[in-house]
């Protein structure tokens, strides 16, 4: 676990971003409502760092996270929802995208799938975006305890074809149970000292 955490700032431009001293980054991205910051809250072991809702579409900004003085976390707003109007989707898409492209500190992007659900259109987008780019990927398949432990081998199959990955490239986790954290932080302690 993370010993100590703090929020930093919000920005909606990239020139507002807080990493002036070119610290690692990882950022958390997937559909809206998908569980980006209730998994934040989880890794970080605090229940309001990042602020959660059960409306889809609450963050609308990138939200920076300093974590042991060492890396920032960073919560990005949902895709493919549509209640915030086309425009603004539009501008989230764009902040998203800018982000991803021109950011030499991003050491991985964490793509969050609802392991309900399985992949959307977008998140299968959002995937193929993230290889294009070369990015470091883990798929981190959320809100696990909804499923009964004897069906998760089906759901995981599902996602894994859709995907098409081998088994040992998802991480099946829960914010409510803390399935999966401590493996979430033991490859973000790893990719931050460079492995
Ligand atoms: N059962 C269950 N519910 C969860 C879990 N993680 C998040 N939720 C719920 O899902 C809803 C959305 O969670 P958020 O963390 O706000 O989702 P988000 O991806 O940050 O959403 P946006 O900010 O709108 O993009 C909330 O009602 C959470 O309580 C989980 O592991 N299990
Ligand atoms: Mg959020």
């Amino acid at each position: 676990m993370f010993k100590d955490s703090k929020y930093v700032i919000s920005i909606t431009n990239l020139k507002d971003s807080p990493n002036k001293q070119y610290l690692n980054e990882f950022v958390f991205i997937g559909r809206s409502n998908v569980g980006k910051s209730s998994f934040i809250n989880a890794l970080t072991n605090k229940k309001i760092l990042a602020k959660t809702s059960s409306k889809p579409g609450k963050t609308k900004t990138l939200n920076f996270f300093l974590i042991d003085e060492t890396f920032y976390l960073v919560d990005a707003p949902g895709y493919g929802y549509a209640s915030t109007g086309v425009d603004q989707r539009v501008k989230f898409g764009s902040i998203i995208e800018d982000y991803l492209r021109n950011n030499q500190c991003l050491k991985a992007a964490f793509l969050l799938i609802d392991f309900k659900v399985g992949p959307t259109k977008d998140d299968l987008l959002m995937f193929e975006f993230l290889k294009f780019l070369r990015m470091k990927i883990i798929i981190v398949c959320t809100k696990t305890d909804k499923i009964g432990v004897t069906l998760r081998k089906k759901y995981q199959n599902n996602i894994l074809n859709k995907l098409q990955l081998n088994e040992s490239s998802v991480i099946l986790t829960s914010s409510v149970s803390k399935l999966g954290i401590d493996k979430v932080v033991e490859i973000i302690g790893s990719c931050n000292l460079g492995e």
